[in-house]
């Protein structure tokens, strides 16, 4: 059985580590990707459901998932498509991206792609809102994904991840307020529910989300703010872990990722916010989503050189 199972678009990473030179660095990214190999660092038993190109990147992905320990016997290969990617460009606002990604693999998942049976063996099923973006057969399959978790006793965790090169805004609004009603759990971030809402006022923004349905846990993410934890009854700000970034590309997904592990070995919503905080910042010193992904031992010792 899994801890976690993760559905959704992995994608070939073109990191432009020099603004002056045409080099590029290849990593791997892919929210629900990254999130499962951050999870599985910190000690969690996960899968991955998708669908990759019968390519060079596709292979790279599979072997990147056995490598770290993820069970890829629900990926599907796609004869046909291909194995999408995107590049990475840094400037003086941060981070970046453009996406060589329509038609790809990923993007033609249907309901039937979930047949093999692994989410009714978890205990999370991870989604996103790039996952729900990519397609409509792949909003289909997140919507089926989650009738199936739920069936079989499993909670469902969102996290927004707006991408608006994906979607209009306003079908995101409508298809994400949807799924944050189903989901147990919500990983929004304040830039994400600013676009949605249009206020950045984070007490406000969590009353919209309440007002709006969404009724498990919420953890509102707030970058360098750190989080805010709504349960239901109290709200709990958990400050972040001040790091001088080199990239923070794929540091939500890694906060994700570390916050379910935790709260499958047992930790409370503030100390598993906590730990995902001090991983998510970790995750932000070197180039790129996947390969800066901190392990657990080096996310602990941080923590313990906090408090000491
Ligand atoms: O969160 C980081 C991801 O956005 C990145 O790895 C690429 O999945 C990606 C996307 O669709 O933007």
């Amino acid at each position: 059985d899994f801890d976690i199972v993760a559905l959704g678009e992995p994608l070939v990473e073109l990191n432009q580590t020099h603004q002056d030179q045409r080099q590029y660095l290849q990593g791997f990214g892919g929210d629900t990707s990254n999130a499962v190999i951050a999870a599985a660092r910190q000690g969690a038993s996960c899968a991955y459901l998708t669908r990759v190109g019968n390519d060079a990147f596709g292979q790279q992905f599979l072997d990147l998932w056995r490598s770290e320990g993820v069970d890829t016997s629900g990926v599907q290969v796609d004869e046909q498509a291909h194995t999408g990617l995107y590049f990475v460009q840094h400037g003086p606002d941060g981070h970046a991206f453009s996406y060589l990604r329509r038609g790809s693999a990923a993007s033609l998942m249907t309901p039937a792609s979930l047949d093999s049976g692994l989410i009714e063996r978890a205990r999370y099923l991870h989604v996103s809102g790039i996952s729900l973006a990519i397609s409509t057969s792949a909003c289909d399959t997140v919507f089926a994904a989650i009738e199936r978790a739920h069936a079989a006793g499993a909670q469902v965790s969102l996290d927004s991840n707006l991408r608006l090169r994906l979607w209009p805004v306003d079908r995101a609004r409508a298809i994400l307020r949807e799924t944050m009603r189903m989901a147990d759990l919500f990983l929004p971030s304040m830039d994400d529910m600013q676009h949605l809402t249009g206020n950045d006022d984070p007490e406000r923004t969590l009353d919209w989300i309440r007002d709006a349905g969404a009724a498990g846990v919420v953890v509102l993410k707030l970058g360098k703010e750190g989080s805010i934890i709504d349960d239901g009854r109290r709200r709990i700000p958990v400050a972040a872990l001040r790091v001088d970034a080199v990239d923070a590309t794929g540091a939500g997904d890694c906060f994700a990722g570390s916050l379910l592990a935790r709260r499958c070995q047992g930790d409370s919503w503030e100390d598993a916010v906590r730990y995902a905080n001090a991983a998510a910042a970790l995750s932000t010193l070197g180039y790129g989503a996947v390969d800066p992904l901190p392990r657990k031992e080096q996310v602990l010792e941080r923590l313990k050189s906090l408090s000491a």
